[in-house]
């Protein structure tokens, strides 16, 4: 019932049901294969997981996920159901033939249909698959790389379900698959030759080569239509992995990417032009009333002030009033995510806010995931301090609170001086005096695995961002993603964005970039860059960004120089305003970002689909 409710609500949805169009079948099904989906790994699952409300909204029932079973991940976040209907009877003749599949729901809002593979019972195929993959696609692969050999057996068990579920429904049912990332694509060539009788839809998220590229070409962009991408995959040992994106790119009845930074890549390195492009959104939920979320920044930033308290004021004290949060986040990618550039940028800030002599103290958190041992145990200890301050700042205030209340009753004020307890005060001023501490407050969180040779630990002391006293920009190098397990910060990386100022995402290759978008949504202004996806976007639906709290630093024409200058001058210009036009850029930031809701911008995956429906003959 909620299928046909939904169907009859969506005028795109009925569109699709009509039989005239299609002759007199029953509606088609769509399947979305990754690598990612139920299995985190970078952006490619916020995407599938984000957009499931509003795949379900159009396909309802008739809509299925398929991705690898992880035993990490699957118990948490899938609850199996009977072997019934289409995708249920091939995954139960899948087991039926000694491939191990799940079939079930996937417990994210939306709670869609998936399956998961098992792709280790594929594994004594692996032979027979690299030999037809050389044979039939000219694509040559590595005995003994891991990934490569867990994405050709993933190919190959999404090969074996979507064959079952061909031979049987195909009759009945138009199907439509979609693919995401070389990582599922394995499986493209493979159905096509043999004449699998459904529609093919491929997107790449990124080309691996231009990722590849990007990290070492210092003018990658310039030189894009100049490449030889055979002879470049071969130079960086990536044969395979480039040979099955272009494969998939090739065989799909409809290509797209998600932005026209990585649509010029797929021309150059891949060869061909994508059908369509398919920007990624959000599942925004926006509060009834917009001081909801004020209040939430309010209440967030109070516990990065706990945290920034803990961190320098053992050294020295700065007025928090005054101090205002940025951070930077992402995979360690320390050039392709501008690292590089933002902290050049915070070394030229740093000296700018000194020469303005503005009251400005600026925080900035570097957020990425390095190889660490474990938190820094001075680290720590500031912290677990901080709460024996809490417990004497209670006691003390409860025990005055009843003498005053007690004294006024009788008629006078006592000296309330005397009114402290000697213990407390006592205790008080042992805690105060171990909490000092001589030296600087430490610009990194985690003892690293390789400080010495570390990027970003490297930059921050090339450029003597060393947290001193007079410095106006402070780091925090946190070389770990941010959750609520995290003994500094105690909160979810969202309530952490909440808490911020402003976000910056400089980054240099960036084929959309969700960070900057995630920042907006929870009304955080942030910066970007024309080189990333998402930057590239704006600057199309949104030309006056740059007033409306989102910065687009230009990085595409720029040398690195005038990009730290550019980047530098529009944090300072952030640090110049008012408190009240913090709040007015906050409220314009978080209402545009419903633009970047998926019922606005699944219509694109809607699109793909019905081109895939069209052109396919079956
Ligand atoms: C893009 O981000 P991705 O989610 O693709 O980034 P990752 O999942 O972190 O992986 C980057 C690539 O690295 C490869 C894999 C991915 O294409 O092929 N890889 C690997 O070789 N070995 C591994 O162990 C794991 C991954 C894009 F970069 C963002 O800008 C977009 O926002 C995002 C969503 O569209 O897609
Ligand atoms: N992220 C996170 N915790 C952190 C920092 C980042 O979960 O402490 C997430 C972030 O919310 C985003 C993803 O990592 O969804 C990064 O996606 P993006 O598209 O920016 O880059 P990608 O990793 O796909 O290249
Ligand atoms: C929100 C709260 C206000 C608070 C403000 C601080 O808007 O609702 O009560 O004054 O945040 O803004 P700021 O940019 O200084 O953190």
């Amino acid at each position: 019932p909620a299928v046909t409710e939904a169907l009859a609500t969506d005028p795109a949805a009925t569109e699709l049901g009509k039989p005239s169009r299609r002759g007199r079948r029953a509606d088609p099904m769509l399947l979305e294969i990754a690598w990612e989906a139920c299995n985190q790994v970078g952006g490619i699952y916020t995407v599938l997981r984000s957009k499931v409300p509003s795949m379900v909204s159009r396909w309802g029932n008739r809509y299925c996920l398929v991705g690898p079973y992880n035993d990490k991940s699957a118990p948490i976040e899938f609850e199996p159901s009977p072997l019934v209907g289409p995708v249920g009877q091939a995954v139960k003749q899948m087991n039926e033939m000694g491939y191990r599949a799940e079939y079930g729901r996937w417990l994210v809002s939306g709670r869609p249909h998936i399956v998961l593979l098992h792709i280790g019972d594929t594994y004594k195929y692996l032979n027979d698959i690299k030999y037809r993959l050389w044979a039939d696609h000219g694509i040559p692969t590595p005995n003994d790389d891991a990934l490569i050999n867990d994405v050709l057996a993933f190919g190959e068990s999404t090969r074996l379900l979507l064959s079952m579920l061909g031979a049987k429904e195909s009759h009945r049912r138009r199907i439509v698959a979609h693919f995401h990332e070389w990582m599922a694509g394995a499986a493209v060539p493979m159905l096509r030759r043999e004449a699998w009788p459904g529609s093919i839809v491929f997107t790449t998220h990124a080309t691996l080569l231009g990722r590849y590229l990007a990290m070492h070409n210092p003018v990658f962009y310039d030189h894009l239509s100049f490449f030889d991408a055979g002879h470049e995959a071969k130079h960086f040992n990536i044969e395979a992995q480039h040979g099955l994106e272009r494969a998939a790119a090739h065989g799909a009845h409809v290509f797209t990417t998600v932005s026209d930074v990585t649509a010029a890549e797929c021309t150059h390195l891949l060869g061909r032009d994508p059908d369509l492009l398919l920007p990624n959104g959000l599942n925004i939920e926006r509060f009834a009333a917009i001081h909801e979320f004020q209040n939430l920044h309010k209440q967030y930033k109070q516990q990065i002030h706990e945290f920034t308290m803990g961190h320098f004021f053992p050294s020295y004290s700065f007025d928090l009033d005054n101090t205002l949060y940025m951070f930077t986040s992402g995979r360690y990618e320390y050039r392709n995510k501008g690292m590089d550039l933002t902290i050049e940028a915070l070394a030229r800030l740093n000296h700018r806010l000194k020469t303005a002599e503005t009251p400005v103290t600026v925080v900035f958190f570097i957020i990425t995931k390095a190889p660490v041992r474990s938190v820094n145990v001075a680290a720590l200890e500031s912290r677990a301090m901080l709460e024996e301050f809490q417990n004497a700042a209670d006691a003390i205030k409860e025990s005055i609170g009843k003498e005053l209340f007690n004294s006024a009753a009788a008629g006078h004020i006592p000296d309330l001086n005397t009114l402290v307890d000697d213990y407390w005060r006592l205790r008080l001023r042992r805690s105060i005096q171990s909490w000092k501490r001589d030296g600087l407050p430490p610009i990194v969180t985690h003892d690293m695995v390789d400080d010495g040779k570390d990027a970003v630990l490297n930059q921050l002391r090339h450029c003597q961002l060393f947290n001193a006293p007079e410095d106006r920009v402070k780091v925090v190098f946190h070389p770990d993603f941010i959750n609520s397990t995290n003994p500094l910060f105690g909160m979810e990386y969202d309530q952490f964005v909440r808490g911020t100022h402003l976000g910056v995402f400089p980054s240099y290759y960036e084929p959309w970039g969700y960070t900057p978008l995630e920042s907006i949504a929870l009304g955080v202004p942030a910066i970007t860059s024309d080189l990333s996806g998402f930057g590239s976007y704006l600057a199309q639906v949104m030309p006056g960004h740059d007033d409306q709290g989102i910065s687009v630093v230009h990085r595409r024409h720029a040398d690195f120089n005038g990009a730290a200058h550019e980047l530098c001058e529009s944090m300072f210009n952030f640090c110049q305003l008012s408190r009240r036009e913090r709040i007015t850029l906050r409220n314009t930031v978080e209402s545009f970002s419903e633009h970047f809701d998926w019922h606005n911008l699944g219509r694109r995956y809607h699109e793909a689909h019905e081109m895939a429906l069209d052109r396919d003959a079956h």
